[in-house]
């Protein structure tokens, strides 16, 4: 299926700062890619290309369409659209030839443009071109619809209320259909959006569409999550879990934390975790060390024991995910923008995999309404998916996807969630029948 096209260019994200989209057209079809940003980005992500200056803030992205239209497209001229490796390769050769890089923006759109087009061309959904061939492919079934993790609090650098944690998200594991369980959570995202009505505490949001209250602090936060589950008429911990992204990378400044008005190392730090899990049914927490502090990591499973999953540690990159494991982690974060290609996201996968990780993908705070990353989430056949509040369009469209993804497997689909509370999905890939 060979490429006739490529070509790039601007386009918006749902923070109003540029971002870039590729279109790619084969003999059979063409199809377009989106690429997210982060806000609070790790250091050791791949870079994004900015333009700097004055336009758009420094924002821009005209080089990095640039790139696209000239050299990747005059690279990809002819190369097979169903040779994903081959063609991230040869993005990954052109981005290595010049400094500093093609950017990993202007990469990640023609990856995922040549993907979908690949997967038009073949008459199939994005999420079967992974199926059988994933790493993750088909010891827990191809039909797995993994659970939404959704941030109904924002806070550190996606609000400006004060709050110091990143994402209070409400977890609906114990729902036997995707279905029901987004709606449970849609149902308690509006009843937080009444409380917090009620209590005057401002409906506004912050970027991923979770509500940005004034509140105190993080135990006023995570009050409001079990008071809106109740009031929506479900069992806090039961049905629906509470998950934190602590973005501590964000907290930590001059070799220690600052939180609560404190400034802690990381067994301190360890330590209010462990209260918090004595107090609220928590059933993991994000990056609740920073981003190289891997002795915080490696002590945590003594008192942090939840689910420890790592973003910024380990940024979609295979070595560090391998490294992870042996250091605390329970699971990882996979975001394709933080290496720039979708083969490296998926040997990320593999990489988590092998090291019995738990595989969880996600959207960025800048997102655009594309949906990809849904089908990407069914065909590695991750057990949990992250996409925000069910609100706004770039939230929403993920979970729409999901819910259409669903409608055609029918009776087929497995909601992963119930497997995941009673911890029938921990046993090792190979063991888990
Ligand atoms: C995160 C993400 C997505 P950002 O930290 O997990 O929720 O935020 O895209 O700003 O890095
Ligand atoms: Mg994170």
């Amino acid at each position: 299926m060979k490429i006739t096209g490529v070509s790039g260019r601007m386009i918006l994200d749902s923070r109003g700062v540029p971002t870039v989209e590729a279109t790619v057209r084969t003999e059979k079809g063409a199809a377009s890619a989106g690429v997210p940003a982060g806000t609070s980005t790790g250091r050791h992500e791949a870079k994004e290309l900015r333009d700097g200056g004055d336009r758009w803030n420094g924002q821009g992205v005209r080089q990095a369409v640039s790139h696209v239209n000239v050299e990747i497209s005059h690279a990809l001229q002819g190369m097979d659209a169903t040779d994903q490796a081959a063609i991230d390769a040869k993005l990954t050769e052109l981005d290595k030839s010049k400094k500093p890089g093609l950017g990993a923006n202007a990469l990640l759109a023609v990856s995922v443009a040549t993907f979908l087009a690949a997967a038009r061309g073949k008459r199939k959904e994005p999420w079967q071109m992974l199926g059988g061939e994933s790493p993750g492919a088909s010891q827990r079934g191809p039909k797995g619809i993994p659970v939404p993790m959704l941030n109904l609090i924002n806070g550190g650098a996606h609000a400006k209320n004060g709050l110091e944690i990143q994402e209070f998200m409400v977890v609906p594991l114990g729902f036997d259909t995707f279905s029901e369980a987004l709606r449970a959570a849609t149902e308690t995202y509006h009843a937080l959006g009444t409380i917090l009505d009620e209590r005057n505490l401002g409906t506004g949001v912050g970027l991923e569409g979770g509500f940005a209250p004034q509140v105190g602090n993080h135990h006023d936060a995570l009050d409001l999550l079990v008071q809106a589950i109740e009031r929506a008429k479900y069992r806090p911990g039961e049905q629906i879990g509470l998950a934190l992204d602590v973005a501590a990378t964000e907290l930590y400044k001059e070799g220690a934390y600052k939180l609560a008005g404190q400034t802690m190392q990381s067994e301190q730090l360890a330590i209010e975790y462990e209260s918090l899990l004595r107090q609220y049914p928590i059933v993991s927490i994000e990056d609740p060390f920073a981003e190289d502090d891997w002795d915080g990591w490696a002590a945590a499973p003594e008192r942090v024991k939840t689910g420890r999953i790592a973003d910024d540690l380990t940024v979609t990159d295979a070595k560090r995910i391998k490294r992870a494991a042996g250091s605390g982690a329970t699971g990882v974060i996979i975001k394709p923008n933080q290496q720039g290609t979708l083969t490296a996201a998926t040997a990320a996968v593999a990489a988590a995999r092998a090291a019995d990780l738990t595989v969880i993908a996600s959207h960025r705070s800048g997102e655009t309404t594309d949906h990809w990353i849904a089908d990407l989430a069914v065909g590695w056949e991750a057990e949990y998916i992250k996409a925000g509040a069910p609100a706004r369009g770039e939230r929403v469209a993920k979970y729409d996807r999901l819910l259409a993804i669903e409608q055609e497997f029918g009776s087929q689909a497995v909601y992963r969630g119930p497997g995941l509370a009673a911890g029938k999905e921990a046993a090792p890939r190979g063991t888990d029948g």
